[in-house]
């Protein structure tokens, strides 16, 4: 670690009341150069530790930059991790309010309910299929806290993933009935296709 407890807390509350006040911010990294991964994801649960504090549940794990398309848009090989809280959750159907953001995105995602718990390392394919309890699909709206979506990986980290709001759809199905690499999606605005995706792109 490169940066001490009262910079990681200074840097939390920066980027949580960006988030809670839907304001954007300029990277951390141009002023933390010499930050690394570990204080990246030690600002993110300094962020969610402050949320609980609030009485706001975690209610669910994400990975975030798991197309190739995207960690090649990125320059990174590897995905990142971040959470969802409570409040973040919509119902399937119901309104957003972009008012309440910065400058939404939208993503179609794969929701995964487990039913035990998963630790590496060494954490086999195998134990994953024995763990998932079920899978319902999602759209998750990211809202990257960066100023013009303008990061780098630790930044973004940092910034919990530009996790913001999700949406989980009321169809549950088993894992074993679904080929999760030809899983399709599509992606409609306003009636009109906009994409369209498998599974396998992830
Ligand atoms: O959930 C995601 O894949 C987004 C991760 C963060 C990168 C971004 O904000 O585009
Ligand atoms: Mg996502």
């Amino acid at each position: 670690m490169q940066l001490d407890k009262a910079t990681i807390e200074k840097l939390a509350a920066h980027l949580e009341s960006a988030e809670l006040e839907a304001r954007d911010v300029l990277k951390i990294t141009d002023d933390y150069p010499q930050m690394d991964f570990e204080d990246a994801y030690a600002i993110q649960d300094t962020i969610r530790a402050r949320k609980e504090a609030r009485g706001n549940k975690t209610v669910g794990l994400k990975a975030g930059l798991t197309s190739f398309a995207k960690m090649k848009q990125m320059g990174v090989d590897v995905p990142c991790f971040g959470f969802v809280s409570d409040y973040m959750s919509r119902p399937d159907g119901g309104d957003i309010k972009t008012s309440e953001l910065i400058h939404p995105k939208v993503e179609a995602e794969i929701c995964v309910v487990t039913k035990a718990p998963l630790k590496g390392p060494g954490c086999h394919v195998g134990a994953v299929m024995a763990a998932i309890d079920f899978v319902l699909p999602a759209v998750e709206i990211i809202d990257s806290r960066y100023r013009d979506f303008k990061f780098d990986l630790k930044s973004v980290v940092a910034d919990n993933t530009s996790a913001s709001r999700f949406v989980i759809g009321g169809r549950s199905r088993n894992v074993e009935e679904l080929d999760l690499r030809t899983l399709g999606v599509v992606l409609e605005k306003n009636g009109q296709v906009v994409a369209m995706a498998a599974g396998a792109a992830v």
